[in-house]
């Protein structure tokens, strides 16, 4: 036995209440209490994990008064809630944002160093939840923070899954998956609430009836039960006491065995029930803006939108009040169709185990849901083919035909000549196989509809939602995304927090809006140097890591240009790849040529059964290890691939940037928020007019920010006329050059049949008119480098960006939330302050 690190023995207890004490000893004390009963360790055989568990539990402890005292305050108060509905939530780790919400990131700190311990260290022992696969998972989380820091009474619901996003390694350039097992050294941040489990009906059929009093009645007879267990995590608000809830549904069988085929003998036939329910809940579908049309996962639909309304339904009863004021007590989110199968669930919960008339439970439903879209992709719309939806859900499908003849009925009222609008607008699809169209349901069922940018609705209310428009213009109401300042500046980069804090003072962190106060700094000498030296610092530190777990040496002085986001055509890694070998091809050509030295790095997963993207990554792969080898190349270019992206590397990644890569096709992108943490954390933006980029560029102004490419209406007009990428391939000798350099195996050791699948897609059909932006991107970028290359001209051009983000904040995007569509006012949370001489 060691002797145990004298730091690490516990200090006198000084009179702070150790459970909720926000002081460095009390703080300390805690710490080694938890490390010693909940950890079960002596300090000297304590692993860095745990020492991160006894720091969380000592976070939580503080989190659960403020938690409890939230909920008490709401039902006490009765407040009007949102509900916010969404099949995933990306939270990232959740040590640090507490550290940083209570307000005592510093002291924490110091307490871990006087025990000798590392707190940057034990922060990085945390496995996130990846409960999500990218910008809508994310987007949820960042409201949520949002919806705390303002006050505004909320309940996240969603999906427990026991496997989250996969862990992506790369073996030989290639993608491969492995599981992501985040529960496997233990979850701190979460209570289960069994007690308040609820069943779901699966299956079956339904049956007509006539009840006591004479009313026509329909009774639905599953096939089988599944039970949603709670799994309750606080969320606390940035220097408030309000810590929400975001509750996550496990599945589990309704009984633990099926007796009956337990005591026939059919143990394993009993177990497979079992085992059936619980994989509702099992594992995330890996893929963003696709939807895969499988059983499981309208399943997990059903199973998560069910478990929340009848919870909304159990806590009303718990506060006595009638369930004619559903739509009073709840508004309720749908983020995307993923759960827009709650119209319909909510109408059954009402009318058959509530016992409403049609009428009533139309008005109550339809005042109740507001329906956000993500995406104009054809491919992620969500359809159901209707013979699925009698096999799983026969009740709803009654209930959503009916919804639909009372909506036909209006629609034929509305264009009596027009019978065509019937079948454009109808929730069921007819054209071939009969499909449920998920956004039209949304639709009819919804009092408010919006997109997550201003192009993107107004591309929606043109196009995928235009005959929707027509009939309810004023369901439709933009709202342009945000993102949370706490975690992407403040916890992200403390570096420039501080910096900023200091000149402007500490508000701007829950008022976005006051970094404006930053412009007047533009011209001053100490802050510019104090800005590129904080950059310059993050960099090389970045660089070190790359060295250490890359065995690549990037030079801190390059440009840092960075494509972080999931792998997809309409994003165009591959153009980004494509000015990378235009760039090799003009150094191979002349070795002496003057260029900006840049380090060009990528991040991202690509959904497993996306060919073409995996095929993107291991170009981007090839490419790199060609390029960061040649000599002729003299460190002037590195390419590198970073691994499993998160949104704890996230957090890392950008800080690091000077250039972000925000290049989807123009009308693709809804809306991007990665584009948005780059720019808050100094980084310029190489942009096409799509998604936010518009709104961006409106804000930090046209000076600020390196503008390349079609817009939507260009890209519509172009396809119109016929595109044909071959020309533009023929006719452009860069490009026919880096095309043709891939296609002759020069990457690829000689194989030039590994990317060909690619190219010919480009070549002959290129749906993302990569060819047709080419020559802009080109000399686009040619010109970023060439004003990398005036550093006072780009720290200014930084600043201003960083100054001009105010709106890019999600407490911004919630506030207009609050505003037009759920008409909640924040509930502030009192809390009396801890006095010893109270005991
Ligand atoms: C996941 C599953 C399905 Cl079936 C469909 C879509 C997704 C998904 O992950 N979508 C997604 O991330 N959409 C993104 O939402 C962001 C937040 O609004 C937008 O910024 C982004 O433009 C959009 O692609």
């Amino acid at each position: 036995q060691t002797v145990p690190d004298p730091r690490l023995v516990c200090p006198p207890v000084r009179v702070e209440d150790d459970r909720t004490g926000l002081n460095i000893e009390t703080l300390k004390r805690a710490f080694l209490d938890n490390l010693f009963y909940i950890q079960g360790k002596f300090p000297d055989i304590a692993t860095q994990n745990d020492y991160y568990m006894a720091l969380a539990y000592t976070v939580r402890d503080r989190l659960l008064k403020r938690w409890l005292k939230t909920a008490q305050t709401y039902t006490e108060q009765g407040s009007r809630t949102v509900c916010y509905l969404s099949a995933e939530f990306l939270l990232g780790p959740h040590l640090g944002k507490n550290l940083i919400n209570l307000g005592i990131y510093d002291d924490v700190q110091q307490a871990m160093e006087e025990l000798g311990l590392d707190l940057e260290t034990l922060l990085e022992q945390e496995e996130e939840p990846g409960l999500g696969n990218g910008g809508l998972g994310r987007l949820a989380a960042c409201y949520l923070d949002s919806m705390a820091t303002l006050e505004i009474p909320s309940i996240g619901y969603g999906i427990r899954y026991e496997y989250g996003i996969f862990e992506q390694d790369i073996r030989d350039g290639w993608q491969i998956e492995r599981s992501d097992k985040w529960l496997r050294s233990g979850y701190p941040w979460e209570v289960p609430r069994p007690e308040w489990s609820v069943p779901v009906k699966i299956g079956g059929h339904t049956e007509q009836y006539t009840d006591e009093r004479g009313r026509f009645r329909v009774r639905w007879v599953p096939h089988h039960v599944v039970m949603g267990v709670p799994h309750d995590t606080p969320l606390l608000g940035y220097q408030v006491n309000t810590a929400n809830t975001l509750r996550l549904w496990r599945a589990e069988a309704a009984e633990s065995f099926d007796f009956d085929a337990f005591n026939s003998g059919d143990y394993v036939g009993a177990v497979h029930e079992k085992m059936v329910s619980e994989n509702i809940s099992k594992v995330l579908y890996p893929n963003d803006n696709i939807s895969q049309g499988k059983e499981l996962r309208l399943l997990q639909q059903i199973f998560f939108v069910s478990c929340s309304l009848q919870d909304m339904i159990r806590i009303m009863e718990g506060q006595k009040i009638p369930l004619e004021k559903f739509h009073e007590k709840f508004v309720v989110q749908m983020n995307d169709t993923h759960p827009a199968i709650a119209v319909a669930e909510l109408m059954r919960l009402l009318i058959d185990d509530h016992c409403m008339t049609w009428d009533q439970a139309w008005g109550i439903t339809t005042r109740t849901f507001a329906y956000t879209n993500h995406t104009l992709l054809p491919e992620a719309l969500e359809r159901w083919p209707i013979a699925l939806f009698k096999k799983l859900l026969p009740r709803h499908l009654e209930l959503i035909y009916e919804i639909n003849q009372r909506f036909l009925d209006d629609v034929r009222i509305r264009y009596p000549e027009q019978p065509q609008m019937l079948s454009q607008m109808s929730i069921i699809d007819e054209s071939g196989e009969r499909y449920v169209r998920m956004a039209h349901l949304a639709c009819v069922g919804s009092m408010a509809i919006n997109g997550v940018a201003a192009l993107h609705t107004e591309l929606l209310k043109q196009g995928v939602l235009h005959d929707f428009y027509e009939m309810y213009p004023k369901k439709f109401n933009n709202k342009t995304n945000g993102v949370t300042p706490r975690r992407f500046m403040v916890l992200s980069n403390p570096r420039l927090s501080r910096a900023i804090t200091e000149r402007i003072g500490p508000n701007w962190v829950k008022h976005l809006d006051e970094l404006k106060k930053l412009e007047s700094y533009v011209d001053d000498p100490n802050f510019r140097q104090e800005f590129r030296q904080i950059k310059f610092d993050i960099k090389q530190e970045l660089a070190t890591y790359i060295q250490q777990n890359y065995g690549v040496a990037i030079n801190p002085n390059s440009l840092f240009d960075i494509q972080a986001k999931r792998i997809h055509e309409y994003k165009r890694q591959h153009l980004n790849a494509l000015y990378i070998v235009t760039l090799y091809n003009r150094i191979k050509a002349n070795p002496n040529i003057e260029i900006t030295p840049r380090t060009f790095l990528f991040g991202g997963k690509a959904a497993p059964g996306y060919y073409t993207a995996k095929l993107i990554i291991k170009l981007i792969n090839a490419i790199g290890d060609v390029v960061n080898r040649d000599p002729d190349v003299r460190d002037r270019l590195k390419v590198l691939f970073l691994k499993d992206y998160s949104v704890k590397f996230a957090q890392r990644i950008y800080p690091a940037a000077d250039l972000s890569e925000q290049i989807s096709t123009a009308g693709k992108e809804a809306s991007g928020t990665g584009n948005m943490k780059f720019a808050m954390n100094g980084a310029l933006t190489i942009g096409t007019l799509d998604g936010a980029n518009i709104e961006i560029r409106e804000e930090v102004g046209e000076e600020n920010f390196f503008l390349f490419g079609m817009t939507a209406d260009e890209v519509y007009a172009r396809k119109a006329q016929g595109y044909n990428p071959y020309d533009y391939y023929q006719s452009n000798s860069e490009l026919k050059l880096a095309i043709d350099r891939i296609a002759s195996g020069f990457f690829s050791h000689g194989d030039r049949k590994l990317f060909q699948p690619l190219l010919d897609t480009l070549m002959h059909r290129d749906d993302y008119m990569l060819f047709a932006d080419y020559q802009a991107y080109i000399d686009c970028q040619d010109y970023v480098g060439q004003v990398f290359q005036d550093v006072d001209r780009w720290t200014r051009m930084t600043i201003l960006n960083v100054a001009r983000m105010g709106k890019f904040s999600s407490d911004r995007a919630i506030r207009d939330y609050c505003e037009d569509f759920w008409k909640i006012s924040p509930v502030p949370i009192e809390i009396e302050e801890y006095s010893p001489e109270a005991i």
